[in-house]
């Protein structure tokens, strides 16, 4: 990945974010952050049963991102979904509790980490099948098209992914329909315990859209402000009626793949480096304190708030109860076919 520009320069060649903007991406950025570690301490704790695989290194990505969508744009994702969930403003509460396997969750805690919707946020999961949301998130775009709206539709998915032949039926299908969806690659380096330069030997992701016609570019996916910017140009492009467009956003997962990983696949160091010198947490704040847009003090009090929403969500997972016995014949079917979009 190639060195990040100091903060001051990233500050002086983006003149036109405002403070209130920059404080709002490092809130959403920490309280995915926070989340995360509480997550794994439950999980840690066994209060979290199955995978958990925690986004926490990855969180400029999905805040950018959010930062250029608008109200009814749709995103789909993988497992590694926390992220995605707050940030398109799912309450963290019913996330935890779904975690936990509790009534109040978003799946009434029949789901966990990999099997959580909101109809509202338009969040449409949350997949565990490696790829499968990415025709599914060609799916949702049909829908939009389909019914004239001029909505887009985030599909993330993973380095790893990308390597699955599903994504190039889908890109064809979306390319030839003029599709209004956003590929987003999240190339954190690894798929599992491989690394990208193991599985591929064309490491460029995003460039294999070309073999389709489909626009695209990479991204810095360690600097927030990078990552919205691009974030506008796909949504501009794909609002625009021009068809899909491909981000490859470059991060990097400071954790294992999922709680259990024996990390053996890569050195301490190199995730020591990526923590102190590329943490895009950290970039925004650095911003935030030598451009005088905010305190110590200022940045403190948003890290209590922070913490305050985490540990309320952590007790209320804690406290919610365990779904009733018949819970397990319910949410199986749907009792109508969905007529709106
Ligand atoms: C079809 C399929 N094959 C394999 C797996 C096992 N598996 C789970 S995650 C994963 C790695 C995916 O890596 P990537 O797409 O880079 O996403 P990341 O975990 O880095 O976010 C694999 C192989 C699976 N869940 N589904
Ligand atoms: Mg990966």
């Amino acid at each position: 990945m190639p060195p990040r520009k100091t903060a001051a320069a990233t500050t002086a060649a983006t003149p036109n974010v405002s403070a209130e903007e920059l404080k709002r991406y490092y809130r959403e950025m920490l309280l995915i952050r926070r989340f995360e570690e509480k997550a794994g301490q439950l999980y840690g704790m066994g209060l979290i049963g199955g995978f958990c695989h925690l986004y926490i290194g990855q969180e400029a990505v999905v805040v950018g991102l959010e930062a250029a969508a608008d109200e009814g744009d749709k995103r789909v994702t993988s497992y590694r979904d926390h992220g995605h969930m707050l940030a398109c403003g799912m309450d963290a509460k019913g996330v935890m509790a779904e975690l936990t396997g509790r009534i109040g969750g978003y799946s009434k805690g029949k789901g966990g980490s990999m099997h959580m919707f909101s109809k509202e946020r338009h969040f449409y999961g949350g997949h565990g099948i490696v790829g499968a949301q990415v025709p599914i998130g060609a799916g949702l775009a049909f829908a939009d098209k389909y019914l004239g709206n001029d909505r887009v539709t985030f599909a993330y998915f993973g380095d790893g992914a990308a390597n699955q032949g599903q994504v190039y039926e889908t890109y064809n299908m979306a390319q030839l329909w003029d599709l209004p969806v956003i590929f987003v690659i999240e190339n954190n380096q690894y798929a599992m315990g491989t690394a990208v330069k193991r599985a591929t030997k064309s490491p460029a992701l995003w460039k294999r859209g070309e073999a389709y016609g489909i626009a695209g570019e990479e991204v810095d996916g360690m600097d927030v402000l990078a990552v919205k910017a691009a974030g506008q140009r796909a949504v501009a492009h794909c609002r625009a009626g021009k068809g899909p467009y491909i981000l490859e956003v470059m991060t990097y997962r400071y954790r294992g793949h999922s709680m259990s990983d024996p990390a053996k696949y890569r050195t301490r160091e190199e995730v020591q480096e990526m923590r102190e010198k590329r943490d895009a947490i950290e970039h925004v704040r650095q911003m935030l304190l030598t451009g005088g847009h905010a305190s110590e003090d200022d940045l403190k009090k948003i890290d209590k708030e922070i913490k305050e929403i985490v540990n309320e969500a952590a007790e209320f997972s804690k406290e919610s109860p365990e779904p009733d016995l018949s819970e397990l014949w319910t949410d199986i079917y749907a009792d109508v076919a969905p007529q709106d979009a």
